[in-house]
């Protein structure tokens, strides 16, 4: 068995936060390895979980969800290049760990029963691995399982058409103009697609992405909106703006049955950033299955310059299945009900502004996000690590003066935020929900800044190597 194997990051370690309350002790080795950096704010996308406990008399390791669920001391199957995470949890009381020697981890010893530690690896060999309990006596009394890494496998083919809005499919700032008739055309279609790598749902859109189109309209216009309903849907739809006054914010002129196409005509008086979203009942499955959007009403004379606009939103899903499962995942409506949800995601899907479309950027440049939340339960704590929000335009307000150099912004549910981030310094700037338990459940992007190095606002000056190994290793 190879006992170089496998490079260890702590994913905390560059987040500068103590994001997981249990982290692994590493092995001294002479630095934190170049991939540490590829691996900090990396999505897992190998995730178990292994409960202590006692089967036919020995004391085990025994899987929790997945593909290992009531397996004893499982085997966990994984591919190269895999970012993996295992969690221990405490299922009986008596003082445990769980250790890779060979790929240099460990977790944290786990004593009160329900206690848990998290460690993460990059697996960048092939191989087989032993885990282990060190604590003495234990793994010879039946902790010891093993970790397999196989080659990397070429991408099933079959994992769902994208329904993911890239962030930067919006509309251009509109230019000095009077007031005019602009004319929207959107269509409610449901699509299988994909939620996360090797799953899928059955979303419900405008225009077959998640969010639904980005409208852009100026204060004064007047707005003509149709709602076709796709002839293979099977629910009914219809559209709610918040940017409309009137019963139903356009909701009860647009009901629209399978095949059916209404219209109606607003007139945009408030600038601002509005949610619009289905409200078919029951809303809350209608909106959580992917039907929101916005609409800009720009002010006279627009907003402030700036070099480059994204568009993102937050929602939330509801899976019978836990977090995680391949294969199709069905709703749960006891799940939404209860504000239960198993995924959190931006722009429709798990790695939909991580792997699918980051956003790109350039030092020196100005970014603004048009950041709403569809929903339909969870306020969003939005924050980009590693940024501070230059101006904040609150609630979506285009006409109270923006705050300065804000850190996070709450935005509820049918709410929305405008911020501007300025980019001196290059490298990979984390979008989050600071309530950041939900990035395990697939709420992350990544705003990627390419540019030289600016020492003068962020560098290295120092780098203590640790001194101990771990005792138990
Ligand atoms: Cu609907």
């Amino acid at each position: 068995m190879s006992v170089k194997s496998m490079r260890v990051a702590l994913l905390a370690s560059a987040m500068c936060l103590p994001l997981f309350a249990a982290y692994p002790v590493i092995a001294a080795t002479p630095a934190l390895p170049a991939d540490s950096m590829a691996m900090a704010h990396a999505m897992p996308n190998a995730i178990f979980t292994l409960r202590s406990g006692i089967a036919q008399g020995k004391m085990v390791y025994i899987g929790k969800g997945g593909d290992i669920d009531g397996k004893v001391n499982p085997t966990l199957t994984v591919h190269e290049g895999d970012i993996v995470q295992i969690t221990l949890i405490n299922g009986e009381g008596a003082e445990h760990d769980i250790v890779l020697p060979d790929l240099h981890v460990a977790s944290q010893r786990v004593t009160g029963p329900g206690a848990s530690s998290t460690l993460s690896l990059h697996a960048t060999d092939i191989g087989t691995f032993t885990y282990f309990c060190s604590v003495s006596g234990h793994r010879e009394a039946g902790m010891e399982g093993i970790i397999k890494v196989e080659a990397a496998i070429a991408k099933v083919a079959d994992t769902g058409v994208s329904i993911a809005r890239d962030p930067a499919d919006l509309p251009p700032p509109i230019a000095e103009r009077g007031p005019t008739t602009v004319r929207y055309e959107l269509e409610t279609i449901e699509r299988i697609g994909r939620l996360a790598d090797n799953t899928t749902y059955d979303f419900w859109t405008f225009n077959g992405k998640v969010p639904g189109p980005m409208m852009r309209v100026r204060v004064g216009d007047t707005v003509v909106l149709s709602l076709k309903n796709a002839s293979d849907s099977v629910m009914m739809h219809n559209i709610d703006l918040h940017a409309v006054t009137g019963p139903g914010g356009g909701a009860v002129l647009t009901d629209v049955a399978p095949g059916e196409a209404k219209s109606f005509t607003f007139k945009a008086t408030q600038p601002g950033l509005y949610v619009y979203h289905c409200a078919t009942p029951m809303v809350a499955n209608h909106i959580s299955s992917g039907m929101y959007g916005m609409i800009l009403v720009e002010p006279v004379g627009g907003l402030p310059k700036v070099d480059r606009e994204f568009y993102v939103m937050q929602g939330e899903i509801y899976t019978a299945e836990a977090y995680g499962k391949n294969g199709l995942q069905e709703f749960s409506v006891d799940k939404l009900i209860d504000e239960h949800p198993e995924y959190f995601i931006f722009n429709g899907a798990v790695g939909a502004l991580t792997a699918e479309y980051p956003l790109h950027a350039k030092t020196g440049e100005t970014v603004r996000i048009y950041f709403g939340v569809g929903g339909p339960n969870f306020t969003s704590s939005f924050h980009v690590i590693g940024t501070i929000f230059d101006h904040v335009y609150s609630a979506g307000s285009l006409t109270s003066p923006p705050l300065n150099s804000v850190q996070t912004i709450s935005v509820p549910p049918g709410g929305a935020t405008v911020v501007d981030i300025s980019l001196p310094v290059p490298g990979r700037f984390v979008l989050v929900d600071h309530a950041l338990s939900r990035m395990e459940r697939g709420l992350a992007g990544a705003l990627i800044v390419d540019g030289p190095p600016a020492p003068g606002l962020y560098r290295q000056t120092g780098a203590d190597q640790p001194t101990a190994k771990r005792a138990a290793q």
